[in-house]
């Protein structure tokens, strides 16, 4: 389970996590730790495959986190919260945009899914997506598509700003967070669409994965950043 959360941690707070990881400690002698993976890597089988699992935590997000580490600290960051960093991105180098978005990108999408996952929204989340989008259901669709049309690298969104909810898509590791996106806002649910997330277990066939990916959805992880915003809405906007 996750002893540290480096994440979430540093880049929201730890009162939008699960319990089990709201106590974790953060950083360790200044430097963002890697937490392991809230589940065994085959545990999102068959809709996320071991293998898969295994390569994009150990070899992809494991880079990401050493890299940001390296490079924030050289620039004498490490310090500051993620959140932080994130949203005055244009004044670093581009390493931080991509290292540090691709190390809070996976943390919180690590945290979407769960063998239990699955299943609807409940609770505010539910009622707010109904509101935005008509039904859960049309919620999905648009999410599916919008991801289905991110070109190349990048995650599909769902974040929340101004009291609504809405889809979005970045490039690369671009987080919603940061200063050089075209629609910012508070990541509520993200996907990863990079090839490196599907290709062994559905090939060139994005969509395929897509449709997987709804019956590992922690809803319960995803409630709760939403209860997050809103409780903090006029700090996060
Ligand atoms: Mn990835």
């Amino acid at each position: 389970m996750l002893g540290a959360a480096g994440l979430i941690a540093s880049s929201f707070t730890s009162r939008d996590l699960p319990s089990g990881i709201r106590n974790a400690r953060f950083r360790r002698k200044g430097k963002i730790i890697q937490p392991d993976l809230p589940y065994a890597f085959d545990a999102l089988e068959p809709y996320i495959d071991r293998v898969t699992m295994e390569l994009h935590y150990t070899k992809h997000f494991t880079a990401h986190t050493q890299e940001f580490n390296e490079i924030a600290g050289r620039l004498g960051i490490m310090q500051q919260p993620a959140r932080k960093i994130l949203s005055e991105v244009s004044k670093y180098p581009g390493s931080i945009r991509y290292h540090g978005g691709g190390y809070t990108n996976h943390m919180l999408f690590w945290h979407m899914m769960s063998p239990t996952g699955g299943g609807q929204p409940a609770g505010d989340l539910r009622e707010a997506i109904n509101n935005d989008f008509g039904s859960v259901e049309n919620f999905r669709e648009e999410f599916s598509e919008a991801a289905k049309n991110v070109f190349g690298s990048g995650w599909a969104w769902l974040i929340a700003g101004n009291g609504r909810l809405r889809i979005t898509t970045t490039q690369n590791q671009d987080n919603p967070l940061m200063d050089v996106v075209d629609e910012r806002g508070y990541p509520i649910l993200c996907l990863d669409v990079w090839e490196h997330a599907y290709y062994l277990n559905n090939r060139n066939r994005r969509v395929d994965y897509i449709s997987a990916f709804w019956h590992v959805v922690n809803w319960e992880f995803v409630a709760r950043r939403y209860d997050f915003y809103k409780k903090n809405m006029t700090k996060l906007g």
